[in-house]
C-alpha cells in the first residue's frame, strides 16, 4: 500500500472535479539559500495524497537546472532519467519529439535557453476568488524572498463541459493505478479496469517489469526520488478553425465524422469502435466510455481508424498478433494525463479570432524515456505506425514525416491528403515532483 502522506496529491488526482481553476507559475531560483528558505515556508502548504481539500491545492515540482541550482551535482544527477538531465528543449529531445518549423524550441515562450524555469509551482483552486486569494498569498511571499523570480504564469481551466478547444470530451482513457485502494471504484467508473503498478507512475515501487526505476539520488540522499515522478509539460497551442476548416473542406457532407475519426471518439467521449455510425451525443454510460478494445472488435479500423489519435496513443490490445501481448506491452507506455485547457472557447470554431488557445499538457510517469516520449515518437510521429505510410497522429502530429490520414472501411479505404499542423508547442520542460519527505529535506 502506498505511503500517501508522502505522495503529492497531483499524482492520485487532477483535483479536476472540484477545483476548476487553476495557475501554474513557473519560477527561476536567484539564489540557493534564499529560495531554500522560501521552500520551507511553502513546504507545509503542499498537498499530499491524504489532504481531503476541496477549496485549494499546491504541488511542486522542479528541472534539472532547478535541482543544480538547489546544489545537486554529478553523480546524483545522473542518477536521474536522461530526458530530465537533458532538458526537453536540448536538440536531441527536439529530433525526438519532432519539435520542428513553428513548434522548435528556439520560438517557444519558456523552457528553452532565452527563457528557461527552474520550479514549477501548481495552483488549483474551487473558484477564481479562492485562487485569486491564494495566488497573492504566493506572489507575496516571491516578492519578499530574494530567491526567486517568476518568469510566467499560465493560467488554465476546466470548460464548463470537460470540452477541449477541438470540442471533444477529454480525460477519459487513463490507467489506474494499483495500491491507492481506489482502483475497484476508479476502473467501475471507466469501465475498463487497466490496473498499472504504481511504479509505472510512482518512483521506488514495483514496476511492471516487477522491479523498480532507478530512484533518483540527491546530495547526501540517496533515496531522494522515493515516491516522486516525472512531470511533463507541455503548452501546445490548439488551431481550432484550422482544424475545422480542414475537417469541413475534406469532408463537407458530415465534418463531424471526420473529426471523430482523427480523434478515434465522437465528441461526446463515446468510442467509435462501439459506436460507428453517429455520435449517440449524450455520452454512453459513464463506465462504459473506456470499455472497449480494439482486436476484438475492430482489427481492421472500420470503426476507430488505425491512425487515429487514441488508437496512436494507446493501441490497448491491437499492438501485436496476440492481444495478451499487447495489453502486457502497453503498461509499460502508459502516462497519466493531467492536462487542462487555457485560452477562452471559440465563439465560432470555423473562424481565425487570432487568440491563442490550447492545451497545458501534463503528463506524470515514472520513465520518460519508455513512457510520454515513446508515446509521441513512436507511436504518434511514426509515419510507418501500425503499417500505414506516410502518417503521422492526424490530431497532433508534426507532417514532414507524413501529412496523409487513412480511414479504413469497406467496401472501400478512403484517405484524405495535406492535413496541416493542428498544434504547435510554445513551451515546455522536464519536472521531476519530489515526495513530501524529499521535499523537506532540500529546503532544509
Ligand atoms: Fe490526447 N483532444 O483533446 O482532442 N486526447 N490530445 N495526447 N491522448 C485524447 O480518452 C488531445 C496528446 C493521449 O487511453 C482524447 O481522454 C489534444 C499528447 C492518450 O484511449 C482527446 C492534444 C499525448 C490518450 C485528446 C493531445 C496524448 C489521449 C480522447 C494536444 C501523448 C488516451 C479522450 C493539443 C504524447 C487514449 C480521452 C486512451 C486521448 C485530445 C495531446 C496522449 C479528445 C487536443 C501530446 C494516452
Amino acid at each position: 500500500i502506498l505511503d500517501f502522506q508522502d505522495i503529492q496529491g497531483f499524482i492520485l488526482t487532477s483535483y479536476a472535479g472540484n477545483m476548476p481553476c487553476a495557475n501554474y507559475l513557473l519560477l527561476k531560483i536567484n539564489e540557493a539559500a534564499a529560495c531554500r528558505k522560501w521552500l520551507k515556508e511553502i513546504s507545509g502548504s503542499i498537498t499530499t495524497g491524504v489532504d481531503r481539500k476541496s477549496d485549494f491545492a499546491l504541488n511542486i515540482a522542479f528541472t534539472v537546472t532547478g535541482l543544480a541550482a538547489l546544489g545537486f551535482k554529478e553523480p546524483d544527477l545522473q542518477t536521474f532519467s536522461v530526458p530530465f538531465q537533458d532538458g526537453m528543449s536540448t536538440k536531441i529531445r527536439q529530433q525526438l519529439l519532432g519539435d520542428n518549423g513553428d513548434s522548435d524550441p528556439g520560438k517557444w515562450a519558456w523552457g528553452n535557453d532565452t527563457n528557461p524555469v527552474d520550479i514549477l509551482l501548481l495552483l488549483f483552486a474551487k473558484d477564481e476568488t479562492e485562487l485569486a486569494l491564494q495566488r497573492k498569498k504566493i506572489d507575496d511571499g516571491i516578492a519578499v524572498n530574494s530567491g526567486v523570480k517568476l518568469v510566467t504564469a499560465l493560467a488554465a481551466g476546466r470548460q464548463p463541459d470537460s470540452k477541449e478547444h477541438f470540442g471533444f470530451l477529454d480525460g477519459i482513457g487513463q490507467p489506474v493505478i494499483e495500491g491507492t485502494g481506489r482502483e475497484a471504484k476508479q476502473a467501475d467508473r471507466t469501465g475498463h479496469a487497466t490496473v498499472v503498478k504504481a511504479g509505472e507512475f510512482i518512483l521506488g515501487h514495483e514496476n511492471e517489469m516487477l522491479m523498480p526505476d532507478p530512484l533518483p539520488a540527491g546530495p547526501g540522499l540517496p533515496d531522494f526520488g522515493l515516491n516522486g515522478t516525472y512531470l511533463v509539460f507541455r503548452q501546445l497551442e490548439q488551431h481550432v478553425h484550422k482544424f475545422w476548416q480542414y475537417v469541413r473542406e475534406a469532408a463537407p457532407a458530415d465534418p463531424d465524422r471526420l473529426a471523430a475519426k482523427i480523434v478515434g471518439r465522437w465528441k461526446s467521449g463515446a468510442p467509435l469502435t462501439e459506436y460507428r455510425d453517429k455520435d449517440p451525443e449524450t455520452a454512453p454510460a459513464v463506465n462504459q466510455e473506456n470499455n472497449f478494445s480494439f482486436a476484438a472488435k475492430d482489427l481492421d479500423g472500420f470503426g476507430c481508424p488505425v491512425g487515429a489519435h487514441i488508437r496512436r496513443t494507446n493501441p490497448r490490445d491491437s499492438l501485436f498478433d496476440d492481444p495478451e501481448v499487447s495489453l502486457r506491452t502497453l503498461k509499460r507506455h502508459r502516462i497519466i494525463r493531467r492536462g487542462r485547457s487555457y485560452g477562452d472557447k471559440s465563439a465560432d470554431v470555423f473562424v481565425d479570432d487570432g487568440k491563442e488557445r490550447g492545451l497545458h499538457f501534463i503528463c506524470l510517469n515514472s520513465n520518460i524515456e519508455r513512457q510520454f516520449e515513446f508515446v509521441q515518437q513512436s507511436w504518434s510521429n511514426n509515419p510507418s505506425f501500425s503499417a500505414l505510410n506516410n502518417e503521422t497522429d492526424p490530431l497532433i502530429g508534426p507532417r514532414n514525416d507524413g501529412n496523409v490520414f487513412s480511414i479504413q472501411g469497406c467496401p472501400a479505404r478512403t484517405r484524405v491528403h495535406n492535413l496541416p499542423e493542428f498544434v504547435t508547442t510554445k513551451g515546455g520542460a522536464y519536472f521531476f515532483m519530489p515526495g513530501i519527505k524529499a521535499l523537506q529535506a532540500i529546503s532544509g
